[in-house]
């Protein structure tokens, strides 16, 4: 091969190289891309690093951990650790052991928790030795993840001495995938792990998911959905889950299985699945067994009853401990755990009646039975008593279980969060749950202290990057990092991700940091601020706007606005006493309308819309601005991104850029849906007056149509002015006149892209074709409504007075190329490009 000596380079060249683009990155390899180091930093690590690695032990993931420390230094330094089965005499080794191993070579020891890991320098005879002791196997494996990362971040690993332990022991995730290789809340395409009924025949990708979640000290996987199907425990199937054993095996992570608790009966054949009757209790003895001699280091189960719909204990009138501790005995003698799920609630209840509060479900259902359950019985509890709304309080339940086993189900799959095409990092809304201090017996106790288990809905997908947004990464990585560590900072966090995956150019790190650190605060605002929750679908999607989605039904997730006020009165003295399942020193924070904190006030009172928050904003004026502020800041984040072209590679460079422009778009959908609805209810108008102005918007339905028809959009706020035009024929037009100034302008034409079409839009001026596109993306509704609304800003148009502006249709499939509006603007979106 020939080489190039650096100084032979001539300048010329030297420039071409510099110019030559970042090539483009999938995002595959998320945080774990082991990008090379600029080379004044890996000259250093070169000149550090022992060019040897030692693994005291053939076992899994002890020759994983070495396979990574290989891949890793050679892909951050280019050089090739040279594995040696002993620890030379005379020359510096990088060392992999437990610590018992380590004890027995070099004569040091360490405290260390299960799964903890130590990085240690340290001199043998005057050689020099880079140890990674894991307080176990799995601890090798941490340890060596993150030495890596230390070198990745750029920290000194010259005299290292580091000693961390995991404070929590369970980490896992949960993957709602079903036997078809749908995932129920997925939007990262298809299964990794299913695929029309079997696992899939290819599982190199379910191995690669097993580095990334060991990369995190996450050490299991439930592989189905919780709305579980039996066949999972069927003969068939117990093989096949064994496969996806073995692919996460090397990388310490356990299999788990969500059951069903019918199962049973509905696959055993008996005639009951009562918790108490003898023959359920041999059933799911001799079935965990035979699970177990499948799948020897098999994790356990999770299970969901008497719950949407899901059978449970209520069946035979038993309790959820008799439910969750038949099961839990079955696992017991093999070292298996059951989490049960605290997210038990009638969605059925009467919406008539004023004292009935899905909020109160999970705390009233668990907390007498606070010591009735076996010790490897976990109550797996959400974040917030409703469902992983954009802002909830802490769930009470954590603080109702002295006796019992406690996890924290955190969602990284972002179902009410713009399904990963919105970017919201969500580390700080969990941190508010892991920090909030319940003040159980009056004395600090903080979320975090009171669980000892965390479980993420991952619900990861085939497409390349995981989550279908590179932004998305974060919260998996943040989900991981604060498992392990509940006290690091959502700064920190970021911090890291961000330089592991795209690299530490200031100002990309700058941009992204601040995007993401701001981004729940900001999808707060455009969706539901003040504790409304999200205001979107709950009865379909749960991605569009729909404010009243959630009213007059059974589901429960009431705000209750109405022409006088809003919010949901749970207090104990005039409402469902909800905030009685508290402390007291939290209950008086959340009773009083006065100390409530404003961020939570219409999910704790119902107030007119006049009422001052403690900010002194009146409560519907914070709605109109929050909305302003939202949408104003989405298109301040695609703005920011855009001007990081040339600095990240083109291909996550275009990825992100798309996804953030498309975001900012929803974001005015959100905005003016909201604001609409709450202005139409209340009376009360905009004190700044934008509510129901915009400058520049002309209606499709005003405009002159051809073969178009106007329709009424159903709810009607998901459209501008609460009507479409949509094409019943071959191809349509809807045309009109400009008759502002003349001068460049931007063109945004809002329109309806739904799931079961790929309609084509033409626009003109005058005679001249100016743009042109297809509605091809795969929004979740095959409804004309708030989530099929797009945007397509054509930009820089040198328009005049009188111009005609025609826009062309061409439906396709039950699609009906439908228009909502166009917007001719000075600037538009993010910029004037
Ligand atoms: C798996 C929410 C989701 C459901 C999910 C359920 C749960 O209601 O919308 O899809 O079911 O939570 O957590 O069990």
């Amino acid at each position: 091969m020939l080489r190039l000596r650096s100084q032979s380079i001539p300048a010329t060249l030297f420039l071409i190289l510099l110019a030559v683009p970042l090539h483009a990155e999938s995002g595959y390899n998320a945080w774990l891309r082991y990008a090379p180091l600029d080379d004044a930093a890996a000259a250093q690590y070169r000149a550090s690093l022992p060019a040897i690695v030692v693994s005291l032990k053939n076992a899994v993931p002890e020759q994983s951990a070495q396979q990574e420390l290989i891949r890793g230094i050679r892909g951050m330094l280019g050089r090739t650790l040279r594995i040696e089965a002993d620890i030379p005499g005379n020359e510096p080794s990088i060392v992999l052991g437990t610590l018992d191993e380590i004890r027995r070579r070099f004569a040091i020891t360490a405290a260390l928790q299960p799964d903890g890991y130590w990085l240690k320098s340290t001199r043998v005879s005057g050689t020099r030795h880079i140890i990674i002791a894991g307080a176990n196997d799995a601890g090798v494996l941490y340890g060596t993840f993150a030495f890596l990362r230390k070198i990745a971040l750029g920290e000194s690993i010259g005299e290292i001495d580091e000693k961390q332990s995991p404070t929590t022991a369970i980490r896992w995730v949960n993957e709602w995938n079903n036997i078809n290789g749908t995932i129920e809340r997925g939007y990262g395409g298809p299964s990794i792990f299913w695929e029309n009924g079997r696992a899939r025949a290819d599982l190199t990708r379910v191995n690669d998911y097993g580095r990334m979640l060991a990369s995190l000290g996450i050490n299991g996987c439930a592989i189905n959905n919780v709305n579980a199907d039996a066949k999972f425990l069927g003969p068939d199937l117990i093989p096949q889950v064994a496969r996806i054993a073995d692919a996460l095996r090397p990388w310490g992570v356990k299999v788990a299985l969500a059951v069903d608790f019918g199962s049973p009966k509905t696959l055993g054949g008996l005639d009951t699945f009562d918790p108490l009757d003898p023959k359920v209790v041999a059933w799911w003895a001799s079935k965990v067994d035979e699970v177990y001699r499948a799948i020897p280091d098999f994790g356990g189960f999770v299970l969901k009853a008497d719950s949407e719909g899901r059978v449970g204990p209520s069946v035979y009138g038993r309790t959820h401990a008799d439910a969750a501790n038949v099961v839990a005995r079955a696992l017991k003698p093999h070292g298996g755990v059951i989490f049960y799920r605290g997210f038990v609630y009638d969605h059925q209840m009467d919406w008539r009646n004023p004292r009935n509060d899905r909020a109160r479900a999970a705390y009233d259902n668990f907390h007498d039975l606070d010591g009735k359950f076996d010790d490897n019985v976990i109550i797996q509890i959400k974040n917030g008593p409703i469902d992983f709304q954009v802002r909830e309080p802490a769930s009470p339940l954590f603080g109702a279980l002295d006796k019992t086993r406690e996890a924290v189900e955190l969602q990284i799959t972002q179902e009410y969060f713009g399904q990963a095409r919105h970017t919201v990092f969500l580390v700080p809304m969990w941190k508010e749950t892991l920090d909030f201090d319940m003040r159980i017996r009056d004395r600090s106790t903080p979320v975090k202290s009171l669980v000892g288990a965390f479980v993420g809905v991952s619900n990861v997908g085939m497409d390349e990057s995981w989550y279908a947004n590179h932004m998305s990464q974060a919260n998996l990585y943040g989900f991981g990092r604060l498992a392990w560590n509940a006290n690091l900072s959502s700064r920190q966090i970021v911090d890291e991700w961000m330089r592991l995956t795209f690299g530490d150019d200031p100002a990309v790190l700058k941009t992204v940091v601040d995007l993401q650190l701001s981004s729940w605060r900001t999808y707060e605002n455009y969706t539901g601020p003040l504790g409304l929750q999200t205001l979107t679908d709950i009865v379909g999607n749960h991605y569009g706007v729909a404010v009243e989605a959630s009213e007059r039904n059974g589901w429960g997730q009431w705000h209750k606005a109405d022409s006088q006020g809003v919010g949901f009165d749970r207090t104990v003295a005039t409402g469902t006493g909800f905030s009685g399942q508290y402390s007291p020193a939290v209950m008086k924070l959340y009773e009083s309308l006065e100390n409530c904190p404003d961020d939570l006030v219409l999910f704790l009172h119902h107030v007119p819309y006049t009422h001052r928050l403690r900010s002194g904003k009146t409560v519907i004026q914070y709605i109109y601005d929050s909305h302003y502020d939202g949408a104003e800041k989405v298109a301040t984040y695609a703005r920011d991104w855009s001007a990081l072209k040339g600095r990240v590679d083109e291909r996550r460079y275009q990825e992100v850029l798309e996804q953030l422009e498309y975001q900012a778009g929803q974001a005015v959908v959100w905005r003016d849906a909201v604001n609409n609805w709450f202005f139409k209810e209340s009376g009360i108008a905009d004190a700044k007056g934008r509510v129901g102005r915009h400058p520049g918007r002309v209606e499709a339905e005003s405009m002159t149509l051809m073969d178009y028809v106007a329709k009424p959009v159903t709810p009607w706020e998901s459209a501008s002015g609460g009507t479409a035009v949509e094409c019943a024929a071959g191809k349509c037009t809807a045309s009109f006149k400009y008759d502002g100034n003349a001068g460049s302008r931007n063109l945004v034409v809002q329109y309806f892209d739904q799931l079961d079409g790929v309609s084509h839009f033409r626009v003109f001026v005058g005679d001249q074709l100016v743009d042109e596109w297809t509605a091809a993306d795969r929004l979740p509704t095959r409804k004309v409504d708030s989530a099929a609304s797009s945007r397509r800003i054509i930009r820089g148009l040198l328009l005049r007075k009188g111009d005609v502006v025609r826009i062309e249709g061409t439906p396709e499939g039950p699609e009906t190329a439908a228009l909502d509006y166009v917007e001719i603007v000075l600037r538009a979106g993010y910029s004037d490009r």
